[in-house]
């Protein structure tokens, strides 16, 4: 080859390499604004979600509309349509915003490795009260707090956790955090009678270790497992369900107590119910959306009541957001309620002021128990 056709060699090498830098960087321009796009996208929906039902109102094709005046003028001038809360869920969207969801998960992924180490997962805290709204104790949530996407809600960030493995981490700070916030609460005289919750994932409580884990974080903490209850889903109960009683009733036997959460999602019947040594049954908020409207959702709920008193299992009914929801489970003899007509998930910060701002007012009664 000669010394000219060997420069144009290199030269063309070094075009080539050119482009493909280019190209490289041009798709990852449009893979950070597609990810940007879709983070909007989901937190639009969550904010949306977030509206309770009250406030938005129907139209002639049944979809739900938001009735805010500000918000209306919000959309028209982003030039965009009236959304139900349905209408914009992600899983409904075209294509385009799968994929995008698709470079999201990709995203949380990678950064998800970090997360602990950054100190970013936080426990958040949500009320528990009674019929007169005295508070009871509190349900601990992870949250995340991105310095990019903003806070991000488990059901976003838990399915890759439990596929990634990282779930076993994950849920053994959770535990073992909140173990630590209720010894706080128990060494309080003002905070001693608060019971608290924590959801445990089906991928953590069927590891054979957890008994074992469990046991020493309560050695270390020292706190009374009698104020302690673990949310296990129906769906994992059941899954095998003779695992589950064995380790369910080593944990008993510490006095720990157990909750079925999401209740009314899954396939649990009455013999499941007997059979496992639940404390209490959480009725799923999905439930309480249209029972103030409707009878047939107030008679499965009525149904659910009847049936956990006549099993001596306490009942909570979560994702309470209106007057007319908890006037309704009332009058159906509910006695534990959870929503955000009584406080959000927040901060433990905020939760304590919360606390100290009752505390001032009235003093906590029994627990759950
Ligand atoms: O399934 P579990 O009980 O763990 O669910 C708790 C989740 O439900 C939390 O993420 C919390 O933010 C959310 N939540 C709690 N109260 C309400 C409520 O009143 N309305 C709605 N939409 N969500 C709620
Ligand atoms: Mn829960």
């Amino acid at each position: 080859m000669t010394q000219k056709q060997k420069k144009t060699r290199l030269r063309a090498k070094q075009d080539q390499r050119a482009l493909h830098l280019d190209t490289v960087k041009s798709l990852q321009k449009l893979q950070k604004s597609a990810v940007k796009l879709y983070v909007l996208s989901s937190q639009l929906t969550r904010l949306i979600d977030a509206i309770p039902d009250s406030v938005l109102l129907k139209d002639r094709e049944g979809r739900k509309l938001i009735t805010n005046k500000l918000t209306q003028r919000l959309f028209k001038l982003h030039d965009l349509d009236w959304y139900g809360k349905t209408d914009i869920a992600p899983t409904s969207a075209p294509q385009e915003m799968r994929i995008n969801h698709e470079l999201y998960q990709m995203a949380l992924e990678s950064d998800l490795h970090f997360a602990l180490a950054r100190r970013e997962l936080k426990l958040y805290y949500q009320i528990l009260v009674d019929s007169d709204r005295q508070m009871l104790g509190a349900e601990a949530l992870l949250r995340w707090e991105h310095p990019r996407y903003g806070l991000i809600t488990p059901e976003h960030f838990i399915p890759i956790a439990e596929q990634s493995g990282l779930i076993l981490p994950i849920g053994a700070w959770a535990l073992k955090s909140a173990c630590e916030q209720l010894k706080l609460w128990q060494s309080d005289p003002l905070r001693k009678e608060l019971s608290l919750s924590i959801n445990i994932s089906p991928c953590q409580f069927s590891r054979p270790e957890f008994v074992g884990q469990l046991r020493q974080i309560l050695k270390k903490t020292g706190i009374d497992a009698l104020q302690l209850k673990l949310e296990l889903t129906e769906s994992l109960m059941l899954h095998d369900i003779a695992n589950t009683i064995e380790n369910m009733e080593r944990l008993k036997l510490l006095g720990i107590q157990f909750s079925m959460d999401n209740f009314g999602t899954g396939y649990s019947s009455l013999s499941h119910l007997k059979q496992l040594p639940i404390d209490v049954l959480k009725i799923d908020q999905f439930l309480m959306r249209d029972m103030a409207n409707d009878s047939c959702d107030a008679m499965i709920v009525k149904t659910i009541i009847d049936m956990t008193q006549k099993l001596g299992i306490k009942l909570v009914a979560g994702g309470v957001e209106t007057e007319q929801q908890f006037a309704c489970l009332k009058q159906l003899g509910c006695s534990t309620y959870q929503g955000y007509l009584f406080g959000k998930p927040m901060p433990v910060d905020q939760f304590e002021q919360l606390l100290d701002n009752r505390l001032g007012s009235t003093a906590p009664r029994d627990q759950v128990r």
